[in-house]
């Protein structure tokens, strides 16, 4: 009875017929390309450590993806190029757009490929997820950077906090680096905290500026001109040399100001025009000796020590704050007690009291 069963049921019902001999084979192509679309971990890694950009842009797309299974595939990656990584100089560049930035890392990239080095370029953007990458836009003004296959460029990865875009970009160097690039260039947009959060992922920082009206020093963020190991004055070409020469001198005075860093490095001020490249050798001489300096004293290396340990802690912090607002009954009573502080029902710290009470009460996989 039971074998009578088994023949009727549905799973029986195509017994004795052969399935056609030929299955779909444009199916089959689209399944094989797609699983070439995604190489595994171990490809990955072999692939970047034999300095493949293609494999080195996947690892980093895996980075940026919100998709656990690719961060777990992501983390393996990264763990893998680690000990490769670290050999490399890392240089953080800002700006307010329009100063130039695009364009001095075109011929200031151009001039570092052209004397054997590899150049890597990354954005940290926190406005570019509203305007798509504003790196993209300016791969028109890298054009020549951009066929350089001794040169990497990558838009910022896009990200609802700073925090978020700032990890993606730490990852995005150790793979770069284990991808055998030795310049690391990072961009940033004077916009919000990006310029601290790019100042503590680099060894080197250099604000590009252009000639003013007069008043160079005006508008400046202090704390900038406080982080900058140079002030670059850019477009010192045709009518502008003069004017550029002008406030290198001003801005030299003011940098004598302040006190002394702790990489006792004395910042530099020159001027360069990224158009027709005067002055852009005497940069990289300006980064190039001040390499030779801190790490002569060390200080190159202690400052990179402090930087993880300073990651790990933003890290930490970043993914308990996230972790904490994802909850929705977080977020629920948040709402409530929010409401209650501002009729005067409750205190601000017994609220915040009650909210890390209910959410430390919870149980976390
Ligand atoms: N004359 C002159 N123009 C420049 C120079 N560098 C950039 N520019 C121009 O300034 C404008 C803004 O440059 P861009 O690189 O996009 O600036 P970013 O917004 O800082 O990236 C463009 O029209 C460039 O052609 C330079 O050294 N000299
Ligand atoms: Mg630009």
């Amino acid at each position: 009875m039971s074998n009578s069963k088994s023949k009727s049921s549905s799973l029986h019902e195509k017994a004795g017929i052969s399935p056609p001999e030929i299955t779909n084979v444009s199916a089959i192509n689209e399944i094989q390309k797609k699983r070439k679309l995604q190489p595994s971990s171990t490809e990955l890694v072999d692939g970047i450590l034999s300095s493949s950009r293609t494999a080195l842009s996947r690892a980093i797309t895996l980075i940026e993806s919100t998709n656990p299974e690719h961060l777990t595939k992501a983390n393996e990656v990264i763990k893998d190029c680690l000990p490769h990584a670290n050999n490399s100089v890392r240089i953080g560049i800002t700006g307010v757009p329009g100063v130039g930035k695009s364009t001095f890392i075109e011929a200031f990239g151009k001039y570092l490929t052209q004397s054997g080095k590899k150049v890597a370029v990354l954005a940290v953007d926190p406005s570019s997820s509203l305007s798509h990458g504003s790196i993209l836009g300016d791969k028109t003004r890298m054009e020549e950077l951009v066929k350089d296959e001794n040169a990497f460029i990558r838009p910022s990865a896009s990200g609802a906090t700073l925090g978020g875009v700032a990890r993606k970009t730490r990852e995005a160097i150790i793979l770069c680096e284990a991808a055998g690039f030795d310049i690391i260039i990072i961009e940033t947009v004077g916009v919000g905290q990006s310029e601290t959060t790019v100042h503590s992922m680099v060894d080197f920082f250099l604000l590009l500026k252009i000639s003013g009206a007069g008043d160079e020093l005006q508008g400046i963020k202090r704390g900038i001109m406080e982080m900058a190991d140079a002030i670059v004055i850019n477009k010192a070409d045709g009518d502008n040399v003069k004017k550029a020469n002008l406030a290198k001198v001003e801005f030299n005075r003011a940098l004598h100001l302040f006190p002394i860093k702790k990489s006792a490095w004395q910042p530099k001020v020159t001027t360069c025009s990224a158009v027709t490249k005067d002055g852009i050798p005497e940069v990289w001489n300006t980064i190039s000796s001040y390499f030779e300096q801190t790490k002569e004293s060390g200080y190159f290396f202690e400052n990179r020590k402090d930087q993880n340990h300073f990651w790990m802690m933003e890290t930490i912090n970043e993914q308990l704050k996230s972790k904490f607002y994802s909850q929705p009954n977080i977020l629920s009573e948040l709402e409530k007690n929010k409401k209650a502080v501002q009729n005067d029902e409750i205190s601000p710290f017994a609220a915040a009291q009650n909210l890390l009470e209910l959410y430390f009460k919870q149980d976390y996989k």
